[in-house]
């Protein structure tokens, strides 16, 4: 290639980055490591958000803490960046106080499945109307790499440097037994899959949960002497399996085993501002009033 055609191609890829319109520009270069799976799943989140049609002006988005925590702030959406493990309550009082938002939490295991475990059993219990995307890379990453609930048995963290020895979670079980009425995973490496599933969950009212299996190259790849996020790419090409309606009990990820990938849930309950209405228009009749939030219809 000439170099005027060169300076045509870089001037052109500058000016037609794809996802341009749906990210904070001005805050790039972001604070990611190379190889490390969270721009992917970013990608395939902001395709989802370009499929599901769903306005982008009354549509939230919140993070915790944590390298994955950062997203929020890149994404050109009403962002919020809340305290470590509190996304989910967070997002709930802003779904509480505009029921016409669609609000999306974006965040890590240690934040979410972690410190933040509680509120994800609640959320889903009262079927919150809240889209949560968890992107598990199986350790406390922006901390040092310490062990989360998500790690698998034997695997080498900064607080488990001769191998993990707890059972870790199994995020979708976790979030189906609790009530959640859309549940997925997929890995960072199945971009457009995740994309159709993540669009599915913004669509759906109630609960969703999808869980994105990533590469934490600087960490837990180094730690665990496994390569660089493209190695671990490699590996789930390799180890992933799709099992759409998989029984709840084969998705436990054991270290550098198969991993269960798919929609494993797709049902509908009230949400938590259905089932309030619906029990308070009960209780007082004609004298209930709706609150519709501070959203315009038009
Ligand atoms: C209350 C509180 N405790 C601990 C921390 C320190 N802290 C910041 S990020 C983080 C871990 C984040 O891990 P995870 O959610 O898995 O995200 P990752 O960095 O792996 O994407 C911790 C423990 C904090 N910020 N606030
Ligand atoms: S430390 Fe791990 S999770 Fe954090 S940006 Fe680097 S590769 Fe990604």
């Amino acid at each position: 290639m000439s170099e005027v055609q060169l300076k045509k191609k870089k001037e052109e890829t500058e000016e037609e980055h794809p996802m341009e319109h749906l990210l904070r520009m001005e805050r790039m270069p972001h604070i990611w490591c190379p190889t490390c799976g969270i721009g992917t799943a970013v990608t395939a989140f902001l395709m989802a958000l370009e499929k599901s049609q769903i306005p982008l002006k009354d549509t939230a988005i919140v993070s915790g803490i944590g390298c994955t925590g950062r997203v929020a702030g890149y994404v050109k959406l009403d962002s919020f960046h809340s305290t470590h493990g509190r996304a989910i309550p967070f997002a709930t009082g802003l779904k509480l106080a505009n029921p016409k938002l669609k609000v999306v939490v974006f965040s890590g295991d240690g934040d979410i499945m972690g410190i933040g475990g509680n509120h994800f059993l609640h959320a889903a219990r009262r079927n919150m109307d809240l889209t949560v995307v968890c992107v598990n890379n199986f350790i406390y990453a922006m901390t040092g790499g310490q062990c989360a609930a998500t790690t698998p048995v034997t695997a080498n963290t900064s607080t488990s440097p001769y191998g993990n020895f707890e059972q870790p979670f199994s995020l979708p079980y976790l979030a189906a037994s609790c009530g959640a009425v859309y549940v997925a995973r997929w890995t960072a490496l199945d971009v457009r899959r995740l994309a159709k599933s993540l669009t599915e969950a913004l669509q759906k009212k109630g609960f969703s949960f999808v869980e994105i299996i990533c590469p934490c190259s600087t960490l837990y790849a180094r730690r665990n002497r496994l390569g660089t996020g493209l190695d671990l790419m490699k590996f789930y090409h390799d180890n992933s399996v799709i099992k759409h309606g998989a029984d709840l009990s084969e998705l436990d990820i054991s270290f550098q085993s198969k991993i269960v990938v798919g929609k494993f849930i797709d049902r509908e309950r009230p949400t938590f501002i259905e089932g309030v209405n619906q029990g308070l228009r009960g209780v007082l009749k004609d004298k209930f009033v709706e609150y519709g939030g501070p959203i315009d219809d038009d």
